[in-house]
């Protein structure tokens, strides 16, 4: 395979609506670059992008797919991307490496819940942009339309570059304002006929050309000087200020296809080739600030963005090459463990489609095969640099979050091994065996994202998964104080059990008064892992329990403190004096003050007006205007408290606190109330007290749970 030059090199992903093309795209895209000879279809299942089995079974994307194709000696890599947004991960990591997002549109729709999606993602990249209005060729495609949704949502700064002359069944001819021609494909598509444009064409093109030539010149001052002083640009001038004003997004050019019916996608080559940003035009930094330029001299540095698992060949990384040249052999540098790790395959990839390559020159991307400890998101650098680190890739927070266990309780391990694969693959799939709640937790990106990984358990791995709801990590703390005593005593035979402990407790807080009718002889200060303390005094006078016991009966204590008395979740905040007891000669031992401790805590806490704290968390939602009524209502019915409003744009963002245990699947409702459009964060703040009727229900539920264990 041939190795290309950094200045023969394009990198573009295919992001944007669900199912507006973007396989279908990638796919003209092989077959005029004759990486393909036959082009395939989705709908026929035998696309080079869409090769998995859950692609091909549910005819739409779901892991990106690294493509390349050849178009007039230049290399262009593509990252083809799923459209729906709970795969918005491999979105992000595409983002990450490539210089230009071709962003599709699906003309006879318009921008839906995931073109916006897909969008937002370009702005967090700050990534350049070429919209794509695709299916032209549809009967029910509408351009105008289109282009008036695209600048509604996305701004003015989008320009139509090309417009469709007979969108509909007979598409076959696009004006193209860059080249100032008329474009008329063949039957079957291809190479268009270049044609001047027609006169009925005209006063719509010169129209267009107008606002297309004021924002590309927009793109430098230099330009807009040429602009001023001649009223236009040349075809050259033109380019160069798409180009810079595309790498600054100033501008955001609409290209217009029929990616089945390949109309418009020699062009869009052709244009990616001349005009859009090269490698070298997006350096990237590395996080102790040195830029790379992916210059060909530079000491080796790649970032790896994918990993994917390959029959026959195991784990596959995928990387970009950001200085220097990756050769086959190299010994390199993890900057993540400091480990040594020897790139041995080097491969081209175009889907399952695999050519082996002797080396990879900076600005490229390609894949590496079995390397011992290497990651997404790990940076694989010539031993000179190995301080040099490209960061996290910033793939998004969890939205949706739900229990998980194998239905044979025998498959729990092989389920946990394989959860874990699954987050080697997809860094968006997070897994958190909870100690505290003793569950699986596993959090995702939607519901279509956990009905994902389902399908693997289901047609790969043939485990039966079963989801069901988290707990919530209560807290239980008491609001006053309280004395006890238990004297734990056990006469069988041989030697006994004998210890009593007699302890006064009250909550904890900074400033909280100390009873003075103790004197302290020593304090004992514990941070609970979970937050909070629990403070221990030992006020024992006269001998009445030995020293030797103490520790044991704060053992006694912590066990509680970490299955509290009123619900078995972890207890916080709570003062303990201890300052009377009485011993056996004989019989008392550790055990025995042990269990003594914990029960006279027990008696005590329930004694000292106990409360439940919930995890409250800050909301905040983000609602096209026409929605904000149904959102405020859903979530005051789950005791959000609002703490504001603010508009942005045709949003409404909505800040509120809500209770934790109100929230469960949380996407899955926002999604249905507002068609997808609605979007939300969610971050702890704080634990606060649960209202006396929700105290009530917990405690029921817990004594009946406790009943059925017994
Ligand atoms: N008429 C027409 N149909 C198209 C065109 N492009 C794609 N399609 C059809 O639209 C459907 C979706 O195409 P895909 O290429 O899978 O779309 P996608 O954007 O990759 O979809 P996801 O990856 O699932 O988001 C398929 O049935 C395609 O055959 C086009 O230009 N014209
Ligand atoms: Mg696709």
């Amino acid at each position: 395979m041939k190795v290309y030059k950094t200045s023969e090199i394009k990198n573009v992903a295919l992001i944007g609506g669900a199912k507006s093309g973007k396989t279908t795209l990638a796919e003209s895209m092989l077959f005029e670059g004759k990486v393909i000879d036959r082009k395939g279809c989705v709908d026929d299942k035998n696309t080079a992008s869409d090769y998995h089995d859950i692609e091909m079974q549910k005819q739409n994307s779901v892991h990106s797919t690294l493509l390349y194709t050849e178009y007039d000696g230049k290399k262009i890599n593509i990252i083809d991307t799923p459209g729906f947004s709970d795969y918005v991960g491999e979105t992000v990591a595409a983002l990450s490496v490539v210089e230009t997002a071709l962003l599709l549109a699906n003309a006879t729709g318009g921008v839906d819940a995931t073109t916006e999606n897909a969008w937002r993602q370009t702005v967090k990249f700050n990534s350049p942009v070429l919209f794509v209005a695709n299916q032209l060729d549809h009967e029910k495609a509408n351009f105008d339309e289109i282009v008036r949704q695209l600048k509604s949502n996305f701004g003015d700064k989008v320009t139509v570059a090309q417009y469709p002359v007979n969108a509909g069944e007979d598409f076959d001819s696009i004006i193209d304002l860059i080249l100032v021609k008329m474009l008329k494909f063949p039957k079957g598509g291809g190479a268009p006929e270049v044609l001047d444009i027609p006169e009925s064409e005209k006063a719509k093109a010169d129209e267009l050309s107008l606002a297309l030539i004021e924002n590309a010149a927009e793109g430098s001052d230099e330009l807009m000087e040429k602009y001023f002083e001649n009223d236009t640009l040349s075809l050259d001038e033109m380019r160069e200020g798409i180009r810079l004003g595309m790498r600054t997004r100033a501008i955001f050019p609409i290209f217009c296809t029929a990616a089945k019916s390949d109309i418009g996608v020699t062009r869009l080559l052709d244009f990616i080739n001349h005009s859009c940003p090269a490698p070298t035009g997006r350096p990237r930094k590395a996080t102790n600030g040195t830029e790379f330029k992916c210059n060909s001299e530079d000491p080796m540095a790649l970032a790896v963005f994918k990993t994917s698992v390959e029959p026959h060949m195991g784990e596959v990384s995928y990387f970009k090459v950001y200085g220097g040249v990756v050769t086959e052999g190299d010994d390199v540098i993890n900057t993540r463990n400091g480990n040594k790790e020897r790139l041995s395959q080097l491969m081209v990839v175009a889907g399952k489609k695999r050519d082996k390559v002797s080396s990879v020159n900076a600005g490229d991307i390609a894949s590496a095969i079995k390397l011992k400890d290497t990651k997404t998101e790990d940076t694989l650098v010539d031993p000179k640099i190995s301080d040099v680190d490209f960061g996290p890739i910033g793939f998004p927070e969890p939205i949706i979050t739900t229990a998980v266990k194998a239905a044979e309780s025998t498959d729990d391990e092989k389920m946990g091994s394989i959860l874990n694969d699954m987050h080697k693959i997809d860094n968006t799939i997070i897994v958190e065996h909870s100690r505290e709640l003793r569950q699986i937790i596993l959090k995702g990106q939607g519901d279509l994202h956990l009905n994902t990984i389902k399908w693997y358990f289901d047609n790969v791995h043939k485990i039966d998964l079963e989801y069901y709801e988290p707990k919530i990590p209560y807290r239980e703390t008491i609001t006053k104080s309280a004395r006890a005593y238990y004297r734990h005593k056990k006469q069988s035979g041989g030697s006994g059990q004998f210890g009593e402990v007699h302890l006064f407790i009250q909550p904890y807080s900074e400033n909280m008064p100390k009873p003075t009718d103790f004197p302290v002889r020593g304090v004992d200060e514990h941070e609970m892992p979970w937050g909070g303390k629990l403070v221990f005094h030992n006020c024992i006078v006269g001998g009445a329990i030995d020293a030797r016991f103490m520790p044991a009966i704060l053992k006694g204590l912590m066990e509680r403190m970490e299955r509290g008395p009123l619900t078995g979740s972890y207890a916080r905040d709570i003062a303990v004096y201890v300052y009377d007891g009485k011993m056996h000669p004989v019989d008392s031992n550790e055990i025995s003050f042990k269990l003594a401790g914990r029960h006279a805590f027990s008696s005590a806490f329930k004694n000292a007006k106990p409360k439940i704290m919930e995890p409250v968390y800050d909301l905040s939602i983000r609602v096209p205007e026409e929605m904000m009524g149904a959102a405020m209502t859903d979530i005051q019915g789950r005791r959000a408290m609002i703490m504001g409003m603010e508009a942005d744009g045709h949003y409404q963002v909505i800040n509120a606190k809500v209770p934790l245990a109100e929230m469960h699947r949380y996407a899955t409702s926002l999604s249905s109330i507002t068609s997808g459009r609605g979007t939300f964060t969610m971050t702890y703040d704080d634990y606060q007290q649960v209202p006396s009727d929700v105290q009530d229900q917990l405690l029921k539920a817990y004594e009946e749970a406790q009943e059925e264990e017994d």
